[in-house]
């Protein structure tokens, strides 16, 4: 018979201070026997996130906002949305964390260790606007598999890092540089290590831009655990799968990057648009690369009562990937007629703007208020779904909340 190997002491103390409790009969519990106290956690407390946050998935942790939790100028970690293609990485071990450089295109491999990257270059912040490709994924028809995000897919925190540019050039890179992949430690889903959850990346001009980071720090802390402690790339502006979490290695490459969820349906769209539910050979594919035009009234709260003969103060956020907003509208007739909001300038290139604007009604009665931006190249969002690709991506339609006055 095989001999039962018991729970050492100190695992035991900290299962129990995970808990809050003594584990009585601990000394009984079997190496490896997860308490089930633990086996289905708080994923709020998990994350640290407020309670009006909402669970998409489990298996891997997908979590989204919603419009009035977004009302932050800069989104406080508890709104921030989780996304998860694999499993989070348990055993971090920063005094040890190092960053790899390889690919085609390095003259030479390199390695840094954290403590080097933040010692060597300079520091920068900016607020950088991340929003998943899927955001709003939840209103395609026929539907499109995936987490079925609505609008909460999207925030603007304030990251502190160093370009990697910087590093870059430090490391020395070749002529026939053309992209960079990111490889990081969350685990697939399968658990299988020879298998990547996501491995994405940029062409080098967008690895070149000042505001493209190799990031340790989100809203002046250290980055939460599920927002890619203890190092991330962020690249703002572009869809959030190229801002790789739980940074391990760098890739530079002469080709296109081929990681995982870089081919086939994944982060790509048809490059001229298609009927609802055709399907699209590979070759006339492409990659995402800034995201669209958007915006998202975060004030009042769809359903809102207003007492009649008040104005209505609304306000939100207006973003347009690489590009600025010029313009923010409104309207309360369903897109008929729109009015010009107060729009302000972005913090930095590629943070989200304000907007805000005081409307009158005309009498009581159910309005829908609808909120409209223009980037600067004069494209507006479309009043309603735009054109449809296989996985649900870049729905930028015009969002919309519901107000009564009474
Ligand atoms: N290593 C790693 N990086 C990752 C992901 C991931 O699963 N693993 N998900 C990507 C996707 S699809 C998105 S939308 C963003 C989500 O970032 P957040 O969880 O900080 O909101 O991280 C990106 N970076
Ligand atoms: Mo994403």
């Amino acid at each position: 018979m095989q001999r039962r190997k018991f729970i050492g002491k100190a695992a035991l103390v900290s299962l129990a201070s995970i808990i809050g409790a003594d584990i009585v009969y601990g000394s009984k519990m079997v190496e490896n026997y997860i308490p089930l106290a633990l086996q289905d956690p708080d994923p709020f407390k998990l994350f640290n996130k407020d309670k009006e946050m909402v669970v998409l998935n489990d298996k891997p942790w997908n979590m989204e906002a919603q419009a009035h939790l977004l009302d932050d100028k800069i989104t406080p970690n508890k709104f921030v949305f989780v996304r998860n293609n694999g499993l989070i990485p348990e055993d971090i071990d920063v005094k040890n964390w190092t960053l790899d450089f390889d690919g085609e295109s390095v003259q030479q491999k390199k390695t840094y260790t954290l403590e080097e990257l933040k010692s060597k270059f300079k520091h920068y912040t900016y607020q950088l606007t991340l929003e998943c490709g899927g955001n709003g994924r939840s209103e395609f028809d026929p539907p499109a598999k995936g987490n079925q995000w609505t609008i909460g897919a999207v925030y603007c925190a304030s990251w502190t890092g160093v370009r990697l540019r910087d590093v870059l050039e430090d490391v020395g890179i070749k002529d026939d540089a053309v992209y960079f992949g990111y490889h990081a430690a969350d685990l697939h889903l399968s658990r299988d290590p020879s298998k990547e959850p996501i491995s994405r990346g940029a062409p080098m001009a967008k690895a070149m831009q000042d505001e493209t980071l190799l990031a340790f720090k989100m809203n002046g802390e250290d980055i939460p655990l599920a927002h890619g402690y203890p190092l991330r790339v962020i690249a703002g502006g572009w869809p959030a799968s190229v801002s790789g979490k739980w940074l391990q290695r760098i890739s530079i490459r002469n080709i296109v990057h081929d990681g995982t969820k870089m081919t086939g349906t994944a982060y790509r769209v048809p490059c001229k648009p298609v009927a609802p539910g055709a399907k699209v050979a590979d070759e006339d594919m492409c990659i995402i690369e800034s995201m669209p035009v958007k915006s998202l009234i975060t004030y009042p709260k769809s359903g809102a009562i207003i007492s009649k003969g008040k104005k209505l103060n609304i306000r939100g956020h207006a973003w347009a990937g690489e590009l600025e907003v010029v313009k923010m509208e409104y309207s309360i007739d369903f897109g008929a007629t729109w009015k010009v909001c107060k729009l302000d300038k972005p913090a930095n290139r590629l943070a989200w703007q304000h907007f805000s604007a005081a409307i009158d009604f005309p009498k009581e009665g159910y309005y829908e208020v609808w909120a409209k931006a223009t980037d600067a190249n004069g494209v507006s969002q479309p009043m309603l779904l735009p054109g449809w690709n296989p996985k649900g991506y870049l729905n930028n339609a015009c969002h919309r909340i519901a107000v009564k006055i009474a």
